[in-house]
């Protein structure tokens, strides 16, 4: 019921829609009407009421609208407007949650990144969202997912914003050599298949500055392109990128596009690199990309090795970043 009331304000925003007339349409009491009015205020949805003339939605600028996004996308999105990770909240809920289901969160509280640390997701001014997946696919096979999300991710911000986005493998996005974007991968599995694997996105949209301990690894998008980014529309670019090449890897086995993407962005082959595990750090140089997404390493000492996730430290201007 809430929700066609909130579809109703939605397709007629330049009006007010009297209480009476939405009691009647939808059959429930006054009551009813005013309750739901309120918990999708509480929700964050700017409704404006006045007495004998109802009421009225109003959406600003660059806004996160759960039912608008789920037109465009045809995918169930919750919009929250603060929580304390879009992660924990899919994993909390998978069973009940439906495949390819989308959350954002207009700030989070406990945003994580991996291993345990933070991703520092300040109010209003990111885009956090994590996506259910539930596929019939191997453990092996879903390390390939946060490839597939990398190759969406840089390719939505270089179509948005024209910004030289660049794929630091595995899972963190770069422009101009610093961070805008990382990737958390989360899989639960068992032998016989995969439970669910939660992809969470974090991007610096139009954050306006970082902490003495961030300002020179991370940045923005507004940072680097010198004005606002809309993320709504960059939400849409990414979450169509993201399912296109999912399904292709889902339905037809085929990773020829993104495999392409993580080639031609990539922000480390050809460059010296640490492979960082744990305390042990070891130096050589990103050779290729492999047919499975991975990654082919030649250590100083000759020896070669394929990853299929990890850490990783470019060589860059300022030493190694
Ligand atoms: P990571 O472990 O590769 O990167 C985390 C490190 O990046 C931190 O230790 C810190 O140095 C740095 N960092 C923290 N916040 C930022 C930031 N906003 N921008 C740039 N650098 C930062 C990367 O992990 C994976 C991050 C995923 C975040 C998404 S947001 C939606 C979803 N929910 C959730 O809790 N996490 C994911």
């Amino acid at each position: 019921m809430k929700e066609k009331i909130l579809e109703y304000l939605f397709n007629h925003q330049e009006e007010f829609t009297s209480g009476e007339f939405l009691r009647k349409k939808f059959n429930v009491s006054r009551t009813a009407i005013w309750k739901h009015i309120k918990t999708l205020k509480e929700e964050g949805y700017q409704i404006k009421s006045v007495s004998n003339k109802g009421y009225q939605l109003q959406i600003e600028g660059d806004q996160f609208i759960s039912y608008d996004l789920e037109k465009l996308l045809g995918k169930k999105v919750e919009v929250f407007q603060s929580i304390d990770s879009t992660n924990d909240y899919l994993k909390r809920g998978f069973r009940d949650f439906p495949d390819k289901m989308m959350v954002l969160s207009e700030e989070q509280k406990k945003g994580r990144g991996r291993l345990g640390r933070e991703w520092y997701s300040p109010k209003g001014a990111g885009l956090f969202c994590s996506i259910l997946l539930k596929p019939e696919i191997t453990m092996q096979e879903s390390f390939k997912i946060t490839g597939i999300a990398a190759a969406a991710v840089a390719e939505a911000i270089a179509e948005a914003t024209e910004l030289p986005a660049k794929i630091k493998w595995p899972n963190d996005i770069v422009v101009n050599g610093k961070k805008v974007c990382g990737i958390l991968t989360e899989v639960s599995g068992e032998m016989d298949g995969i439970n669910y694997i939660i992809v969470g996105i974090g991007i610096n949209v139009n954050t306006p500055g970082f902490s003495e301990e961030l300002k020179d690894r991370a940045t923005s998008l507004y940072l680097e392109k010198g004005e606002k980014v809309f993320r709504k529309d960059l939400f849409i670019t990414l979450a169509k990128k993201f399912f296109k090449f999912y399904d292709e890897f889902v339905e037809k086995k085929s990773l020829e596009e993104v495999l392409n993407l993580l080639k031609s962005r990539s922000a480390i082959l050809g460059k010296e690199i640490i492979v960082i595990r744990g305390e042990e750090k070891k130096q050589g140089t990103a050779l290729s990309i492999t047919e499975e997404g991975f990654l082919k390493v030649r250590y100083n000492t000759g020896e070669e090795e394929v990853l299929s996730s990890g850490e990783i430290s470019v060589r860059g201007r300022e030493g190694y970043l």
